[in-house]
């Protein structure tokens, strides 16, 4: 597969693991047949973390494999044993790795730095086991909470690659030819002039080192005047370690020869400027064309006086590449040696709102109109907390509406105008929907104990229980208005 530019780009959908969910289970011993609750908790489930290996130079690994999912975590079980964990993916990235939410385009990281890392997808958090949830009010719960889910998102991971070699020279030296003869790049050749119109890019590996070489399109005399395409191109260069000169040596033209081709070229460079202090090597190329290879053998000495190591190489034949691949690693790793290392950034970054900023949550009155209105509820941790709620377990829904009134929910949608039996959403899309029964009235007359929860009785029509709570609340006040209710027998 060719690399058709110098942006490596691939989508990757990553899927953190489900939590376990919690346990609830009471012990059980001989003679003693009601013993505390011992359910334990779930175990959180894996994330996908991007790490910055700075040993990899391209995304071609995740070209292969396009979706990523961490484990689950386990659920918890009886006798306080709780379930264990979902394992990690530790994905490797390149340095310089951008990540973005596919879906939304918004940039999440921009991972820079050996071991620079982004939990990309969460694990869900393990569901409390009934153990867990026990207190001094509540000995002795019949529930637990549920596992979470992972998070789920489709990311972009983009390169900006940074070549380590550039090829310079005249067009239909073998440039794009040399790319295509040491590495797995298959750029465009052909016998006329200005074939690459943007840089090629391959990955090579020699020994140990692993590096990038482009190709930049062919220079020509007064490239730097606007003659010709390659010049512009040079700034692709810019921060590469090492320049290599590709010379062709048999072709005749007019005016050119080898050493004429790399003053042209030189001239070129120093017009561009800021490549001055690059190390360079010079490619004599076509030496599989006989002439070519006497013609070499001719300038030879020539081109090394100027104080660089020379190279005989044919990209048809294979003749001196591997020499010249080994010479251009060493340059590589001398300029990564001598370059400071770059401070490891180890900020994990998550995706998603900041958590635990700004109110716990927002009300809104949405969709006023025929299909009546709803009042909808978003925060992180209500919209958690239903998810945590098993609604088959009546006293887990009592429990989630004791943390909801906690934080002030049911105070606000009474501030807001809420009646009972208005509908309430908790959460976007996914939103769990609930018929609007205040605990607490207006006044603060405590009316109904937790547990016997009112919206579970799903027959029984809310306007219906709105009227039976009413009645109920009418019925205490006249009767202490009237004296006769015995709200405290002890007083
Ligand atoms: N005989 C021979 N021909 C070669 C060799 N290397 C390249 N060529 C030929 O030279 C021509 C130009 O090769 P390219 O690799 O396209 O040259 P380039 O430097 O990338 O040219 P531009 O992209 O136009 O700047 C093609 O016809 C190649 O087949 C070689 O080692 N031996
Ligand atoms: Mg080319």
């Amino acid at each position: 597969m060719a690399i058709p530019s110098f942006v490596d780009r691939v989508t990757l959908r990553v899927q953190g693991g489900n939590g376990g969910h919690g346990c609830a289970s009471v012990h059980r011993e001989k003679f003693k047949p009601l013993g505390g609750p011992d359910g334990g908790n779930g175990g959180d489930g894996g994330s996908i973390v991007l790490r910055v290996d700075p040993n990899l130079t391209t995304l071609v690994e995740f070209h292969r494999q396009s979706v990523r999912r961490a484990t689950n975590g386990q659920p918890g079980r009886g006798d306080h044993q709780a379930g264990s964990r979902g394992e990690d993916v530790v994905l490797s990235v390149p340095d310089g790795t951008v990540v973005t939410d596919a879906d939304s385009g918004t940039v999440l990281a921009d991972l820079t730095g050996a071991g620079a890392e982004l939990v990309v997808a969460a694990g869900g958090k393990g569901g409390l086991g009934n153990a867990a949830l026990a207190s001094s009010s509540r000995k002795a719960p019949g529930f637990a909470l549920l596992g979470e889910e992972g998070e789920e998102l489709l990311i972009a991971l983009e390169l900006k690659v940074v070549a380590d070699v550039g090829l310079v020279g005249y067009p239909s030296a073998g440039k794009s030819s040399l790319v295509a003869a040491i590495s797995r790049a298959r750029p465009k050749i052909a016998d006329y002039p200005f074939t690459t119109l943007i840089p090629n890019l391959g990955v090579v590996v020699a020994g140990e080192t692993t590096f990038t070489v482009a190709d930049v399109p062919g220079l020509i005399e007064g490239a730097s005047e606007g003659r010709g395409l390659g010049f512009d191109f040079l700034r692709h260069i810019e921060r590469c370690a090492a320049l290599v000169h590709v010379i062709d040596t048999a072709t005749y033209l007019p005016g050119r020869d080898p050493l004429s081709d790399l003053d042209v070229i030189e001239a070129e460079l120093a017009a561009h400027g800021g490549l001055e202090d690059r190390p360079r090597l010079v490619a004599l190329n076509k030496a599989d064309v006989p002439d070519a290879a006497e013609l070499a053998e001719i300038v030879h000495a020539d081109v090394a006086a100027r104080g660089w190591p020379v190279f005989v190489v044919s990209t048809k034949s294979g003749q001196g590449l591997n020499e010249l691949i080994f010479a251009m690693a060493e340059l590589v790793s001398a300029r990564r040696a001598a370059q400071p290392a770059a401070e490891p950034a180890r900020i994990v970054l998550r995706p998603g709102p900041a958590r635990g900023t700004g109110p716990e949550f927002t009300i809104d009155r949405q969709g006023d109109g025929d299909g009546g209105f709803v009042w909808r509820v978003k925060g992180s941790k209500p919209e958690r907390w239903v998810r945590q709620t098993d609604f088959g377990n009546p006293e887990a829904v009592g429990y989630l509406a004791d943390r909801l009134n906690r934080i002030g929910i049911e105070n606000k949608l009474l501030d807001l105008g809420a009646r009972a039996g208005d509908a309430v959403a908790i959460g976007g899309e996914d939103a769990v929907v609930f018929d609007f029964a205040p605990q607490v009235d207006v006044g603060a007359e405590i009316l109904s104990r937790r547990g016997e929860d009112q919206r579970l009785e799903e027959d029984r029509p809310a306007a219906q229980r709105r009227r039976s709570k009413d009645a109920d609340y009418h019925a205490r006040r006249e009767a202490r208005e009237a004296g006769g209710w015995d709200e405290d027998p002890g007083a």
